[in-house]
């Protein structure tokens, strides 16, 4: 069993990248999937930081040489262990370019046409570069590089998974069991989104989904915010009319959307979080979720503060896992090129 994930070093990484990504990556770090016979295997987790995607519109080059270092950090300080897991950057594995090469010559247009997030992102762009366009494809090739069974994302990312897995049919078909390929190339993917926290909405629009790239700073909870900051965002926070403490996604999305993050990272359910709020004040209930995230977010401010001592610690992590990465992509890259036909 093999598991892919990344995130893009664009932005401050928020509370939704968290619970909706990395908190699912690290509980499948120590998972065990059955295999044949009986016999039981931890899944190999690679987990990416993927500065290709992140160049896909307009950035600062100083910031995001930051911004790589600072995902590496996030990784580490949220408990992905680089024994357990292999962690590095797109860029160090100059196969995902070639892969996504390739991949683009057997990808319809319209295909990418019909991408939201795609649509969504040029309609931000005053120039839209072909880089955003060809995203997906970038992506297909970040997972099948490593023949990925798996790929545990947020809920705006399955769209671009489905997509990769197309993408896999339809290589394999036209290349996998021929006279210079005795059977499949890759893998078929799967996204994996959990049912609550795949997509944890905007702070102050909770009907728009928590982002990177949001102007409003107000609008999200980044992992390393202060204190101050996190109870100011809080309190501010976008409510709905009325002064119940219940889920209703669709009457009181505000609330429903600080539940559901509090639910995530108090580990209390949503039903014993309504009984215990019965009553209650949304300023109450805001107050309280406001020393749960400073709680559970303090070891990211001081795990951060320690690798920002020894960033040469973080370089190290990153060398090695382009190197173990390689490898795996190295022999894919094989494989493709002898069923395309190339030498
Ligand atoms: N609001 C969210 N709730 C739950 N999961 C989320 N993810 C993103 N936003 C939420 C998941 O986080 C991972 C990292 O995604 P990415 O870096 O590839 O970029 P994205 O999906 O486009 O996320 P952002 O935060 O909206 O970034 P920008 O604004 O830079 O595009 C993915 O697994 C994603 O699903």
């Amino acid at each position: 069993m093999r598991i892919f994930s990344g995130i893009q070093p664009s932005g401050d990484i928020h509370i939704g990248n968290y619970l909706g990504a990395i908190k699912q990556w690290v509980a499948l770090q120590n998972k065990v999937y059955p295999v044949r016979g009986g016999i039981s295997n931890k899944a190999d987790c690679i987990f990416c930081i993927v500065d290709w995607h992140a160049i896909t519109v307009p950035y600062n080059q100083t910031m995001l040489q930051r911004k790589i270092k600072e995902v590496a950090a996030i990784y580490l300080a949220a408990g992905l262990s680089p024994e357990k897991n292999i962690i590095f950057v797109q860029s160090q594995v100059k196969e995902h370019a070639e892969l996504a090469w390739l991949l683009n010559t057997i990808t319809p247009l319209g295909d990418l046409q019909r991408m939201t997030q795609f649509k969504e992102k040029a309609a931000k762009q005053a120039n839209v570069e072909a880089g955003l366009f060809n995203y997906p494809v970038l992506m297909a090739a970040d997972i099948l590089l490593y023949q990925t069974d798996i790929v545990p994302v947020g809920e705006d990312q399955k769209q671009h998974v489905e997509l990769t897995r197309e993408i896999a049919r339809r290589f394999n078909t036209r290349f996998g069991k021929t006279e210079l390929s005795s059977g499949e190339v890759f893998s078929l993917p799967k996204a994996q989104t959990l049912k609550i926290g795949a997509k944890i909405m905007s702070l102050t629009a909770p009907d728009k989904k928590m982002s990177k790239s949001d102007k409003n700073p107000q609008a999200s909870i980044t992992l390393f915010d202060s204190p101050e900051q996190i109870k100011k965002k809080i309190s501010s926070a976008t409510t709905d009319s009325g002064h119940e403490i219940k889920f209703q996604p669709k009457e009181k999305p505000g609330i429903s959307n600080l539940l559901t993050i509090y639910s995530l990272f108090s580990d209390k359910s949503i039903k014993d979080l309504e009984k215990a709020f019965l009553g209650k004040s949304y300023q109450e209930f805001k107050a309280s979720l406001s020393e749960i995230l400073i709680e559970k977010l303090k070891p990211f401010r001081n795990k951060k503060a320690e690798l920002d001592k020894s960033p040469e610690s973080i370089e190290k992590i990153l060398a090695d896992g382009a190197l173990r990465a390689q490898k795996i992509a190295q022999a894919t890259m094989q494989k493709v090129r002898t069923s395309m036909g190339l030498l």
